[in-house]
């Protein structure tokens, strides 16, 4: 069968200023509402948001379907769960907390065919989504979706090199807020800081160098613009939760601003 269209592919390049968000709350209502606006992607997040196993897939179909990408960010050390969300069809993982080179090439085992890794066939949902043959999904589905890896510790700093040389890593993620919490050894969540700041450089650096992507979390729009400044290629803005409290936030202290103080 030739190839016919592929949905929900991640595409980056080293230009990209790729917009994503985190995706916590597992209902289809909010990839409905979110696939209408100018993100590029979102990852369902099943680290720290209430997406599972079983909500993952009809919320990646809803996304390709609509011609964005779905990644999915994995619960720590659960590199099975890689394999299955790919069968499912997310076009990325996202895994938290790897910490050394072995770390990441234990995820890549379940990421990639072989010869990169050992992922064991049979992707269910993937496969109509890519529309493509058996073999031509097998032959290209390591390049067709990727891997991210989460740089979040002071340890996965200081063995980057390391980390960014293992075949089938195709870029990092960085979390600055555990990276504070482990860079303070437990005393700060502030992503901000001049300590975390000058540890996020190093990293958008060093992807510059290997080649790899370089994806960040960001609190609001200014971080978020400090970031592809430092050359980031892949920014999340935020959650869907807190994308609904600031509008309602703000939508409430427009209505007492405009009322000159009749309403409080
Ligand atoms: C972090 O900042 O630690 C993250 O994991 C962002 O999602
Ligand atoms: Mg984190």
């Amino acid at each position: 069968m030739a190839e016919t269209h592929s949905r929900g592919l991640l595409s980056l390049n080293s230009g990209s200023q790729h917009l994503t968000t985190f995706v916590q709350i597992p209902d289809l209502n909010v990839i409905e509402i979110l696939v209408r606006t100018a993100l590029d992607s979102f990852i369902l997040d099943c680290q720290h948001g209430m997406f599972s196993g079983s909500t993952i897939g009809p919320a990646i179909a809803a996304a390709a379907y609509s011609d964005k990408p779905a990644l999915i960010r994995i619960p720590v050390g659960d590199f099975a769960f890689a394999s299955r969300a790919l069968d499912l069809g997310a076009a990325a993982i996202i895994c938290p907390m790897i910490n050394s080179a072995a770390d990441a090439r234990q995820l890549v085992t379940f990421v990639k065919y072989p010869p990169v890794g050992l992922r064991s066939w049979g992707p269910r949902r993937a496969l109509p989504l890519s529309g493509l043959s058996g073999d031509l999904y097998l032959q290209r589905s390591n390049e067709l979706t990727q891997c991210f890896v989460m740089i979040e510790t002071a340890e996965a700093l200081s063995n980057l090199d390391e980390i960014l040389r293992v075949e089938g890593v195709d870029g990092v993620f960085v979390g600055p807020t555990d990276l504070s919490v482990s860079l303070t050894n437990g005393r700060s969540l502030a992503v901000t800081s001049d300590m975390v700041l000058t540890a996020v450089e190093t990293v958008a650096a060093s992807c510059r160098q290997h080649g790899k992507h370089a994806g960040i979390f960001a609190l609001d729009a200014q971080q978020a613009v400090g970031h592809f400044q430092r050359g980031f290629n892949f920014v999340a803005l935020a959650q869907d939760a807190m994308f609904m409290s600031q509008a309602a936030d703000s939508g409430c202290a427009r209505v007492r601003e405009l009322s000159n103080g009749s309403v409080r």
